[in-house]
């Protein structure tokens, strides 16, 4: 058979670049860059040319599942898991109420279509607001930031690396975890460019510091006292830009005695970095012509996480590096991936619901999973009995492992939906097998660009494996059987049956309206009475894709100017359905907006499009950095471990199979030369990681790119492959689910206190 080459994406990271996949025989021959890709132009890292491991595997699923009471498996058919699961969700419901149910993950790193009917739909069905998700152990801190700042929690911000002059990177290593356009060819740039400024700040002199031209290797965990010492110093020598803050900012005169009571000396001393360094830093990074920062895990995952962010957000702020080329922005979302749920509002009268144990609030529609074994185990009589994990591991991935799996032994039901046999899998009671990204229309929301944005939406390269089906149809069938989703829809059939065209998508959304208008309870579900009107007679068997027409028609309503500018011009009740079709063509992805710098303000959710600089938490947390006592040294604990390092071969839970690895088959932990020689432990070696919590045994890697007293382990790896041991460390083991940011319940994954020693064997495992 001669190969084929078919357009896709590759699924490891949000930055999902375009790729060429040649498939012979039905496998995978090839992954090249692909070069048509509007965003990514043809680039990509070394992880992208072995996804044939993602797709071929020995975990792989086939069928749906079914546990025995032994703990093995049979197959079943998909008739009888749909109406078991259905029965058993309607029951739960009845007998107990909707908030026994809660929906766990809903998209990976590039799997966000079948989000669209996963989640929301499942959790209305059930009359459920528990969405728990990932990005509530990370982002969660920075939405809430954003909804505060620019009045709406969807007001997402982005960097733009590639045009600034002046780049800050802080606790964040793009030469290994990306994150910003074509990562290694945009650093590169920058430490050629004789007149651009790269400095990074972390504890690990990484990839990325190892090409900056100043490294702050700080302390773990005081990111807080060196972003204000900067900020105060900006202050003190008048560099912030009041023109900027008196045009677009209110609230700085209630933070400006904030910031000059900052103890600048000592609190650099804190962060343990050279204060002469730190003065040249916040001095260029306020003179440049254009400046940006981008931040991730490293402040995300650590102490004073929300302050963290509040700091970093106010450095381009106040030096007015916003809303300009080179600077940080907000952007335009196609995939509408974060709600807004500011815990201050009323909803229809009534305060946002809370959690029963924890009275915690979403985040942009996401509950932390920190709290979620407590709202199983602790809850009583309001506990959550019925979870449903899709796109997610949190038996490896959320914190403190052993809280989790004690916790789902607990529930009354746990379906898993997944494209592998995962350990979260092996512990439901049913088991889904979902169409792989290769094997399904499929869309990532991560496009976070400006002035220019983009979307994405794959075709299929192969057929499903087995009986696996996309998500679209797996929680359609599900919703159909629990009587959530109508079977008659003759209307809407009928206007679909038409010839897909501008005008045809014009008349299937009118009639929709029509439809909606008489049976309002059915709006919660559009994406399956789209999926099943208008989804059979799209091209080439779209059908997952038919809600895109409802998002295009969103898109060019709230930014009909820029899709114009991208080449969706003409009369405005055709755009949507152009867009749409575009969109459905594009094998390679295509351009959907495209701004001006200076229309960033009409991005912005408060009413007279000012930035809301004023957050009282933000106030009560600088103000009480002052009285914070130094981090003690704790002699049962005496090392800061970072629980969850990016590097070449780790890509979170995704790539399962570890032939996929080239290098680093254990995920060894860094440590500073000098501690191993006082621990005794040898480079190759093995050592014993003990927390408060547990511990694992782990490889050795001596490292003098960490400082003394660090360790670092890598995140992705700890999977018990077809049950065996885990491979590598499994380092939620020695995590703890209330060790994390008080206010927001994200984990502290960057500062877990441990001892070490060493070890004799792997298998000295505790
Ligand atoms: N190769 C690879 N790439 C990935 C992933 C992957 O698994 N593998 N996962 C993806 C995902 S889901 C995410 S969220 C991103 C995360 O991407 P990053 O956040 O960039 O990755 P990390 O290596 O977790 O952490 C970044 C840095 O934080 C530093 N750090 C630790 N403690 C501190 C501190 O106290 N202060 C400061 N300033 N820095 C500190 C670490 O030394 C590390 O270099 O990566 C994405 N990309
Ligand atoms: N200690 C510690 N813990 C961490 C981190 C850390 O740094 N330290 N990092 C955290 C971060 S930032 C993140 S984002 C999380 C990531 O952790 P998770 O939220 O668990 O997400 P992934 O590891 O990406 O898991 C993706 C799952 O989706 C499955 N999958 C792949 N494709 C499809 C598909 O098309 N459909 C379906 N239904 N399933 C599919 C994969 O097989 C895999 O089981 O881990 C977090 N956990
Ligand atoms: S893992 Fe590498 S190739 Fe894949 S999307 Fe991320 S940067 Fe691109
Ligand atoms: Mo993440």
């Amino acid at each position: 058979m001669v190969a084929q080459v078919h357009k896709s994406a590759c699924p490891l990271c949000s930055r999902n670049c375009g790729i060429t996949v040649e498939v012979e025989n039905g496998q995978i021959n090839r992954i090249r860059g692909d070069d048509a890709h509007p965003n990514t132009r043809g680039y990509l890292c070394q992880k992208a040319a072995r996804l044939a491991y993602y797709q071929n595997h020995g975990e792989r699923l086939s069928s749906p599942l079914k546990r025995r009471v032994d703990g093995s498996f049979e197959s079943i058919s998909w008739d009888q898991a749909v109406r078991e699961i259905a029965e058993r969700l309607l029951q739960i419901r009845n007998q107990h109420g909707g908030d026994a149910f809660a929906f766990v993950g809903g998209g990976g790193q590039g799997n966000h279509l079948g989000a669209a009917y996963s989640a929301s739909q499942l959790c209305k069905a059930m009359g459920s607001r528990y969405i728990y998700n990932s990005l509530g152990q990370e982002k969660t801190p920075d939405f809430w930031l954003n909804g505060r700042l620019f009045g709406d929690q969807r007001c997402h911000t982005t960097e733009d690396v590639e045009h600034a002059d002046f780049v800050l990177f802080i606790g964040c290593n793009p030469f290994q975890s990306h994150g910003i356009a074509n990562a290694r060819d945009t650093l590169r740039a920058l430490k050629k460019s004789s007149d651009r400024t790269m400095v990074v700040v972390d504890p690990r002199r990484t990839e990325t510091a190892e090409q900056a031209d100043i490294h702050l290797q700080l302390k773990p965990g005081t990111d807080a006292f060196l972003m204000s010492a900067m900020l105060a110093i900006m202050l003190r020598d008048d560099l912030l830009d009041r023109e900027f803050i008196t045009q677009h900012c209110t609230g700085f005169e209630q933070l400006e005695p904030l910031l000059r009571a900052v103890p600048i000396a000592d609190f650099v001393q804190r962060a343990d970095v050279p204060l002469a360094q730190v003065e040249a830093v916040a001095r260029g990074f306020a003179n440049a012509k254009a400046a940006c920062v981008r931040i991730d895990l490293g402040i995300q995952h650590t102490l004073h996480t929300t302050l963290n962010g509040y700091l970093e957000k106010l450095l381009y702020l106040l030096t007015g590096n916003f809303g300009k080329r080179g600077g940080n922005n907000l952007h335009t979302y196609l995939l509408p991936i974060l709600g807004n749920t500011d815990e201050r509002v009323q909803k229809a009268g009534q305060p946002l619901k809370r959690t029963q144990h924890h009275q915690m609030f979403p985040i942009a529609g996401i509950l932390p999973p920190n709290i979620l074994p407590d709202e199983i185990l602790k809850a009583g009589d309001k506990r959550v009995r019925a979870v449903f994990v899709d796109s997610s591991n949190p038996l490896v991935t959320y914190a403190d492992s052993a809280a989790h799996a004690e916790a789902f032994a607990a529930l009354d039901l746990l379906v898993t939906v997944d494209v592998a046999m995962t350990e979260t899998a092996r512990a439901s009671h049913y088991v889904l097998p979902a169409a792989s990204q290769f094997e399904k229309w499929e869309a990532a929301g991560f496009s976070f660009e400006f002035p220019d944005n983009f979307f994405h939406l794959r075709p299929p390269v192969l057929p499903p494996t087995g009986q696996a089906l996309p998500e679209a149809e797996i929680y359609t069938r599900l919703l159909e059987a629990m009587g959530a989703v109508p079977s008659a829809l003759p209307l809407l059939r009928a206007v679909a049956r038409f010839e897909p065209s501008a005008t045809q998508h014009v008349l299937y959304l009118t009639a929709l309206g029509l439809v909606l208008s008489r049976h309002p309870s059915w709006r919660s579900v559009a994406p399956s009475i789209v999926y099943r009107t208008l989804g059979p007679y799209l091209p080439k068997g779209a059908a997952a894709a038919a809600p895109l027409l409802l998002l295009a028609k969103s898109f060019v309503d709230r930014y009909g100017q820029a899709v114009a500018r991208a080449g969706f011009s003409g009369p405005i009740w055709k755009r949507a359905g152009k867009l749409f079709d575009a969109i459905l063509k594009a094998e390679s992805g295509l351009l959907v907006s495209r701004h001006e710098f200076a229309e960033v303000w009409s991005l912005l959710a408060t009413p007279d499009r000012k930035v809301r600089l004023a957050i009282p938490e933000m106030f009560r947390d600088l103000a009480a950095l002052r009285a914070e006592p130094e981090a003690s040294s704790d002699q049962d604990y005496p090392f800061v471990l970072m629980a969850g390092e990016r590097r070449s071969y780790n890509a979170n839970q995704i790539l399962r199979d570890p032939a996929w690895r080239k290098v680093d088959p254990d995920g060894a932990m860094r440590i500073h030369p000098e501690d191993a020689r006082d621990m005794g432990l040898q480079d190759g070696g093995v050592a014993e990681v003990r927390s408060r919590r547990g511990a694992i045994v782990v490889r050795v890697l001596v490292d003098d790119s960490v400082r003394r007293g660090m360790v670092s382990l890598p995140h992705g790896y700890g999977m018990h492959i077809q049950g065996e041991l885990p491979v590598g460390p499994a380092i939620n083991r020695l995590t703890q689910s209330n060790d994390c940011d008080p206010f927001t319940k994200t984990p502290y994954h960057k500062y877990v206190r441990v001892a070490i020693r060493h070890a004799e064997t792997r298998s000295d495992a505790a």
